[in-house]
């Protein structure tokens, strides 16, 4: 076996903590909800059960409207910030308040057509599927109250690319007065040069604060948001997952289900129609609070592919951008392009390249007939890990890993691509 292969398996089940697996060790030493849906996807590749065991632990976190949190405290540590007090949501497990990109569903369809052990999916699934269902329905009524075929997101930490520059002028209106005192412990477990600012910070618990107030009760939430942003990567990610749930409520649902399902994914591949940025050749984000499109380009543009929601003349102009980043860097796909004046090649998500959204964009250009760019996209994630190691991120200029080590959710898509 290749000794990639071998160092991959190795971090799954390091960071797995009897039936959940850390993103990593010390700066993230609870279950976060997208790294899971991709880490049970790697987890398929050598051990079913697990992969299995890692949605339904995620699973235990979700509350009964649906919501399925960003982050399930199974334990308590004291190495991470803000835990379980600061979100104050008094859910059994101990939860954050706040989502994530619901990526749950296609990891669930796709563990469900890869599986090898056929009676131990179909029982897992026909368990999970009306979970998926109740998550999907809280998504449409909590974040899209006007029925809109757009879901917004409250606080930058749902989109999981925290402090893209897509957020900077709508995350600026956010005060930076809290009433938790914040104590940051991410700065002691890496370089803080990879990671966001203290403003940042405040602001981000300035959100959570606030949402607190408001009972973590999605109506009183969305009056009261001083964040809201139809995020083109979510709005992408739950398109693509409304299509994938479909395939399984033909074999677990009812046809009321299906038809219910079907209107929605139709509904959200017309929304996103509209966030095509003809000037950037990629689409964006929509700022709500100011009702205007946010004209930064950022690798979530790309993720549209991932839903089959861009026409051929909007695939033949991505490609076309890919391309000019490509020439711009050693490794593809940055988070933001060199050739953006907010580029940072190591911090997060201002250039640092991604191992999960690559995957996703790969998976894209290759659904839209586009192989060569798709294998580009592989090849090079695959070789930055090779030489650089399982870190969180990659800086796409000289290739060299950042953020946290031993990462889960980069081993999970080099067990994927291999
Ligand atoms: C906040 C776990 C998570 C990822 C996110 C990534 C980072 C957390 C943080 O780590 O966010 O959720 O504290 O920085 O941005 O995408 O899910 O790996």
């Amino acid at each position: 076996m290749n000794v990639h292969i071998e160092k991959a398996q190795a971090i799954l089940r390091a960071n797995d903590k009897g039936g959940y697996t850390v993103p990593t060790a010390r700066l993230y030493p609870f279950q976060w909800n997208w790294d899971s849906a991709f880490v049970a996807m790697g987890w398929q590749t050598f051990d079913e059960p697990a992969a299995w065991r890692e949605v339904e632990s995620l699973l235990e976190g979700q509350w009964d409207d649906g919501m399925l949190p960003h982050i399930v405290f199974h334990t308590a540590s004291d190495q991470y910030f803000p835990g379980p007090d600061v979100w104050g949501t008094h859910h059994a497990p101990p939860t954050s308040g706040i989502t994530q990109p619901p990526v749950l569903a296609s990891a669930v369809a796709r563990l469900i057509a890869k599986a090898h052990d056929k009676d131990l999916a179909e029982a897992k699934a026909a368990a999970i599927y009306p979970r998926l269902l109740a998550n999907h329905r809280w998504w449409s009524r909590a974040r899209d109250p006007h029925q809109t075929g757009l879901v917004a997101v409250l606080h930058p930490w749902e989109t999981g690319m925290d402090n893209s520059p897509a957020w900077d002028t709508a995350f600026a209106r956010v005060p930076t007065q809290t009433t938790t005192v914040v104590k940051r412990r991410d700065t002691s477990h890496v370089d803080a040069g990879h990671r966001p600012h203290d403003i940042d910070y405040q602001r981000f618990i300035h959100l959570v604060d606030c949402y607190r107030e408001a009972g973590w009760d999605p109506a009183r939430m969305w009056k009261a948001a001083p964040f809201k942003v139809a995020d083109v990567s979510i709005n992408a990610i739950l398109a693509r997952a409304e299509a994938d749930l479909l395939g399984l409520a033909v074999s677990y649902g009812t046809a009321a289900e299906q038809a219910e399902i079907a209107q929605r994914a139709a509904q959200m591949k017309q929304a996103i129609a509209t966030l095509w940025q003809p000037k950037l050749g990629l689409f964006g984000s929509h700022d709500l609070i100011a009702d205007a499109p946010i004209e930064v380009a950022t690798s979530a543009g790309f993720l549209p592919l991932y839903a089959d929601a861009a026409d051929a003349a909007q695939v033949a102009s991505m490609g076309a951008t890919l391309d000019r980043w490509r020439a711009q860097v050693r490794v593809l796909v940055p988070s933001t392009p060199p050739e953006s004046p907010v580029f940072e090649p190591l911090r997060y998500w201002r250039g640092p390249v991604w191992a999960v959204v690559n995957w996703m964009i790969a998976d894209g250009f290759a659904r839209a007939g586009d192989a060569v760019r798709a294998q580009q996209i592989l090849a090079a994630t695959r070789s930055a890990i090779e030489q650089a190691g399982f870190g969180e991120n990659f800086d796409p200029l000289s290739g060299v890993a950042g953020g946290g080590g031993t990462f889960s959710w980069t081993a999970a898509i080099y067990l994927l691509l291999t």
